[in-house]
């Protein structure tokens, strides 16, 4: 695992630190918005006093923490490889360049004692899982790993009452930021009601911290809603989405390319307004995620 040196001072000094995935990198959104992105993700992180820690896999390596020109390459990598858990073997030992899942990420990260991350979405339970068994390894991940995770709920591509069913199966805590239900990525609101609701960074800090302190396992997922001027109009991304499943179903696309393929979907449907408002939350939750981070740094030492 190579730990750049900002993120590696700010671990030793118990100083806050945020977690970022690159599968949004190398998946998610074409050059050069891709690497736009990511740099601005790392300067909002910055900014609000947390050092980010972008995790990917560099021809083999674990990397935390990506320079400039590092950042570069794979965002403009021709071939990356989607990285999740069952994946790492296989791409240290081939020596493969590749974008971590939120599952990736989350070993990781809890592998170089970094507690807070920033994402989009998590995948979670896809529609039909009852006979596909398409179930995100991130849902398991979350169960495992001691990382609290900020996104903007689950994409409505997904079923989100199977997934939210599954995470309390897995005892994993599902936290409202600002909200009492589950925020369906490009919207603000879905059918679902999250168990619980914390208003601030300081509030979610003393929940991971009384959570692991009594050694309950695993993580916590703070879904947190789109900017409202970002958000897509519920009924319209609906239809959209309906649109985009049928062709995936058409095309027989399976397995780990669904996600990639049902986002690109999108953005073509919408004529790009998917990845202005997905570019929108992103930002959003890296900075509520910086502001956890601060919180959490406090409630240490
Ligand atoms: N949801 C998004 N954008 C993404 C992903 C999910 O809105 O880029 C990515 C994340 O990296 C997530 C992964 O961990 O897709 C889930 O893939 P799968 O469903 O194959 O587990
Ligand atoms: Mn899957």
């Amino acid at each position: 695992m190579i730990i750049h040196p900002d993120v590696q001072d700010a671990l030793a000094n118990q100083q806050p630190v945020v977690a970022l995935e690159s599968t949004i990198i190398t998946h998610g959104l074409p050059y050069p918005e891709n690497v736009t992105m990511a740099r601005k993700v790392e300067a909002i992180v910055r900014d609000a006093g947390a050092v980010p820690a972008t995790i990917a896999l560099i021809q083999g390596k674990i990397t935390v923490g990506l320079d400039d020109k590092t950042l570069d390459t794979l965002a403009k990598n021709p071939d990356p490889i989607k990285v999740s858990t069952r994946d790492f073997g296989y791409a240290i030992s081939q020596k493969k360049t590749g974008g971590t899942t939120v599952a990736g990420t989350l070993h990781v990260a809890e592998q170089a004692g970094i507690r807070v991350f920033a994402t989009g979405g998590i995948g979670g339970v896809h529609r039909g899982a009852e006979s596909t068994f398409d179930v995100s390894r991130d849902l398991e991940a979350l169960a495992i790993h001691r990382v609290a995770v900020v996104c903007a709920g689950a994409k409505a591509i997904l079923d989100l009452g199977k997934t939210l069913e599954v995470l309390e199966t897995k005892g994993v805590d599902v936290i409202g930021y600002g909200t009492d239900v589950l925020p369906a990525f490009y919207t603000r609101e879905s059918d679902f009601a999250v168990p619980h609701r914390l208003n601030t960074p300081e509030a979610v800090a003393a929940l991971m911290q009384a959570k692991w302190a009594f050694n309950v396992p695993g993580g916590v997922v703070i879904v947190n809603p789109i900017p409202r001027e970002h958000a897509a109009d519920p009924s319209l991304i609906q239809r959209t989405i309906q649109e985009a499943l049928i062709d995936m179903n058409e095309r027989r696309i399976t397995g780990k390319d669904q996600t990639p393929f049902l986002l690109d979907r999108l953005r073509q449907l919408t004529e790009g307004k998917s990845v202005d408002a997905n570019l929108a939350l992103v930002y959003h939750n890296a900075r509520v995620a910086a502001d956890i981070a601060v919180a959490y740094a406090k409630t240490l030492g």
